[in-house]
């Protein structure tokens, strides 16, 4: 029997991301929205002490934080194709941004957004340095191929690319040439189109819409 695949997200949160891996993976699964009351309940922080989505289980294996759950889906599911495999050259590059993106940029973009600033001089103490030099490595990053491991699309371009097409939406981001051509070519791939219709139709049908 195969181990039942269930997401907890919000439509409106980083579980569209997740949905998007989901949908790359093909593999069925079943969804529970929580909206943000729900995400605190003693149910629900059994599985995420921390009673933020999204979070998966998959038969008894919990996953939670998004970078996390995408490379669990990769390896989870590996006919996919989604990551290098262990020993492969690209698995280098593969973990190199997909945990860059998760902790730099992801702190890069928080602190910026809440106007945080590192004092002058202490940027060496600061894991991300500076978000200029962040946002300069990830350039870097998206300009060296079509995708940020190697010559195929994995799991890594599924969480950089929602967060650098997150960040512009919100202006968290620069709206470098370099980022844009990224993620237009990994945002318009069926399964993120698929996953961005299912999610924006759940936000429809919410009461409070419209
Ligand atoms: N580090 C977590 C962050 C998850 C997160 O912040 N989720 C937000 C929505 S995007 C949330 O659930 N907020 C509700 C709350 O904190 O009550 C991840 O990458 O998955």
């Amino acid at each position: 029997m195969t181990a039942e695949l269930v997401f907890y997200t919000s439509p409106m949160s980083r579980g569209r991301i997740v949905r998007w891996m989901l949908e790359e993976v093909g593999a069925p699964y079943r969804t529970e929205v929580l909206e943000f009351p729900a995400m605190k309940t003693a149910r629900y922080l059994a599985i995420n002490p921390m009673g933020k989505v999204p979070a998966i289980t998959h038969g008894g294996t919990v996953v939670t934080e998004t970078a996390a759950i995408c490379a669990y889906l990769a390896d989870a599911f590996p006919q996919a194709g989604l990551a290098p495999p262990p020993g492969d050259a690209a698995r280098g590059a593969y973990y190199r941004w997909l945990f860059f993106a998760a902790g730099p940029v992801e702190a890069a973009i928080t602190n910026k957004s809440f106007g945080f600033e590192v004092p002058a001089g202490r940027e060496i103490m600061a894991g991300f340095g500076s978000f200029a030099a962040v946002a300069d490595a990830l350039e870097n990053a998206v300009s060296a191929g079509d995708y940020v491991a190697g010559h195929r699309f994995t799991a890594a371009d599924v969480y950089v690319g929602a967060q650098i097409g997150w960040g512009m939406q919100f202006n968290a981001i620069e709206k470098r040439p370099a980022f844009e051509r990224y993620v237009a070519r990994v945002s318009e791939r069926p399964a993120a189109v698929r996953a961005r219709e299912i999610d924006d139709a759940l936000i429809a049908a919410q009461p409070s819409a419209g």
